[in-house]
């Protein structure tokens, strides 16, 4: 059902501005320069469509010298201005039939990539897409119900409506065209969950596999569980944070949480999405190579294998 594929579209965003450690903007060139690129094209022969630049959003930050707290966000301006544009280039790509792939970069930027596929979706497909969102953290926070401010904390709120701004430079550019239904979303690897942050899970019945569930079931039966929930014929974004994995596979992340996945674990998740024909999108996002520089080239490399599986890589 999904449309031929004119191959990948690769969206580079060095973006920390969503949470407050310096360093997660340089992820996007450690996974480059570990030669990611170079792997899809030769390995798994995919037709790369990439303009060669990591963005650094100097303009953005230039534009916003003093972006005050709206409504307890940090950075806010900057954020949505930074968000508005990643949700225009996934777009672009995912409205040309190409795979989005975008490396972050804190999770703050998947406003902007889940946005641009679901948009794009909808006009190419009339469907609209399910969300894999693989993670210690369920980042739903509204504005009212965070303790940090920080927006990577944030996203899903944000693209489910559960959090609406109605200024235009505060995520008031987001529109329902760009929205995704909370029934929409499966999350795996959830560990880290703050009190306000369960009460929505709860109260909007959102479909969730934490590490209690995994250990239960094993990891093979929480992908038919969630292939399961999200149905045939539904095209899918997966949104991989690296902090999903335990840190003995990926200790260079900004809020590291023991008790995750292993790295077979992660990569199985991105093999089973991989081989329902469905993915769209992946966003790999909050790999820091500043933090844990002993640990960086694993982090680097578990991040590089995450993308081959989610891209059709098998073993045999
Ligand atoms: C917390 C908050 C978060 C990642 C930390 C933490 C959110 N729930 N996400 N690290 N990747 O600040 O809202
Ligand atoms: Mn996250
Ligand atoms: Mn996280
Ligand atoms: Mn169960």
């Amino acid at each position: 059902f999904l449309p031929s594929r004119d191959g990948l579209g690769v969206v580079a965003v060095g973006f920390s501005g969503g949470q407050p450690k310096p360093g997660v903007e340089a992820g996007p060139t450690a996974l480059i320069d570990a030669g990611l690129l170079t792997q899809l094209e030769n390995d798994l022969a995919l037709n790369v469509t990439f303009d060669g630049t990591v963005a650094s959003y100097a303009d953005v930050y230039a534009a916003h010298p003093d972006d005050p707290d709206v409504r307890g966000m940090k950075r806010p301006k900057t954020v949505s201005a930074v968000t508005r544009q990643i949700s225009e280039q996934v777009y672009a790509h995912a409205r040309a039939g190409r795979f989005a792939l975008t490396l972050g970069g804190d999770h703050s930027i998947a406003i902007g990539t889940i946005s641009g596929s679901a948009k794009a979706v909808r006009e190419r497909l009339g469907k609209e897409i399910a969300v894999v969102w693989v993670d210690a953290h369920a980042d739903i926070n509204t504005p009212e119900t965070s303790g940090s401010g920080n927006i990577h904390g944030m996203p899903v709120a944000f693209l489910t409506g559960l959090a609406r701004e109605t200024r235009e430079d505060v995520f008031g550019w987001i529109e329902d065209s760009h929205r995704i239904g909370v029934s929409k979303i499966v999350y795996i690897g959830l560990r880290d969950l703050d009190v306000g942050e369960k009460r929505i899970l709860r109260e909007n019945k959102v479909k969730c596999f934490t590490m209690h569930d995994i250990d239960r079931h094993g990891i093979g039966a929480i992908m038919d569980m969630t292939l399961e929930h999200i149905g045939p014929d539904t095209p899918i974004h997966l949104s991989f944070d690296v902090d999903a994995l335990d840190p003995m596979w990926a200790p260079s992340t900004g809020t590291p949480v023991r008790g995750g996945l292993t790295l077979r674990e992660g990569d199985f998740i991105a093999e089973c999405v991989a081989e329902t024909g469905a993915l769209v999108a992946m966003d790999l996002v909050e790999v820091n190579p500043s933090l844990d520089e002993v640990g960086a080239g694993d982090t680097i490399r578990a991040g590089c294998s995450l993308v081959r599986c989610a891209l059709g890589d098998t073993l045999l």
